[in-house]
């Protein structure tokens, strides 16, 4: 009978949608969950390669489960805008600066700030124990972005167009440093003695090979990786800045996963970060030697007289008044 059959089809397809709510149940029940990630990163820099690593795992834990879209040159969001479309929900995943989190999580500057974090353990330390626990909250909660692992940048370096004598910061006056384009980036540029001047990551290659700027500021690997080595003749190895960007995914990605899909997520997020620290750390240890074959001078400068100087810099500046009762000491006192 017709009444029946349509009765019965409708109770099929009524049954069809529970079963499928049931096993798929996040916000897109009928396909795969879209993850679509955005960073300025280069494609051969560790960084970029490690949202690979993110793609595999995913893969292989949840096969067919997500579709992980990689954009990398700042191809999908500009360099620094990746928080706001995260929070318009146009973005799901990004690698965050310090920088960035600073914007909107005052406290967090203290990261920006030169000579505070000692070294890539000290970072993981950091961020992985009580200090990251109780900062990663406070990002959540005024970005609505959850931070997932914390992947290594490198250590900064200044890489200059020509060769300088510089020793202390008082030898970069005058001299056109590009920094990213934001107020507490501009800051780090200037405590280091130089005039700092904004300009995207994508546009440094450039900007060295035509003289706009005099220099740049920029962990080894990533010199490496956008050949900023090919148009510039010296690197002081300053170490201002144990650098560090955050793997995180918007907080109405991670709401719409179930218990079983975050625990993937976040573990493709620790094995990217983990690809990308070991390499990074292994790889910085060699370029100093790969810079030099290349014809570029590395010098060491005094770098106590750097920290001392940018140090106090900070610490007489708005940033420190922010930091909140002990978390420098805390910071420091982590081992
Ligand atoms: C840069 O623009 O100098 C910087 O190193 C800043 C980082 O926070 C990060 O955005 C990085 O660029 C890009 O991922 C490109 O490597």
């Amino acid at each position: 009978m017709l009444t029946f059959s349509l009765r019965r089809s409708g109770l099929l397809a009524a049954c069809a949608a529970l079963w499928m709510a049931a096993v798929l149940p996040t916000a897109q029940a009928q396909g795969k969950v879209v993850l679509r990630i955005s960073t300025p990163a280069v494609p051969d820099d560790w960084h970029a390669k490690m949202w690979t690593v993110f793609k595999d795992s995913l893969e292989k834990s949840a096969p067919g489960e997500f579709d992980v879209q990689i954009n990398l040159n700042a191809s999908l969001f500009k360099q620094g805008t990746e928080p706001a479309a995260m929070a318009r929900g146009n973005l799901e995943l990004t690698s965050v600066s310090a920088f960035d989190i600073a914007k909107l999580v005052p406290e967090f500057s203290v990261f920006t700030a030169g000579y505070v974090v000692r070294d890539p353990a000290h970072q993981q330390k950091v961020f992985n124990g009580p200090i990251g626990a109780a900062l990663f909250k406070t990002v959540s909660e005024k970005m609505d972005v959850t931070p997932l692992a914390t992947a290594y940048l490198g250590t900064r370096q200044i890489n200059l167009r020509e060769v300088r004598n510089v020793k202390t910061p008082a030898d970069l006056k005058g001299v056109k440093l590009r920094m990213p384009a934001s107020k507490e980036w501009l800051f780090l540029g200037e405590a280091l003695g130089a005039t700092a001047t904004p300009l995207a990551f994508g546009e440094v290659y450039l900007g060295l090979k035509t003289g706009t700027i005099d220099g740049q500021d920029n962990p080894l690997p990533s010199v490496r990786a956008a050949k900023f080595y090919e148009v510039t003749r010296h690197i002081v190895m300053t170490g201002h800045l144990v650098d560090g960007v955050f793997i995180a995914i918007s907080n109405k990605a991670w709401n719409a996963l179930n218990a079983a899909q975050k625990q993937k997520v976040k573990a493709a997020a620790d094995a990217a970060a983990s690809y990308n620290n070991d390499n990074r750390i292994q790889e910085e240890r060699q370029l100093v030697a790969f810079f030099r074959a290349q014809g570029l001078q590395v010098t060491t400068p005094d770098v106590e007289a750097f920290r001392q100087s940018v140090q106090k810099t900070y610490l007489n500046s708005d940033y420190a008044r922010v930091w909140g009762k002990g978390l420098l000491e805390r910071i420091n006192a982590t081992r």
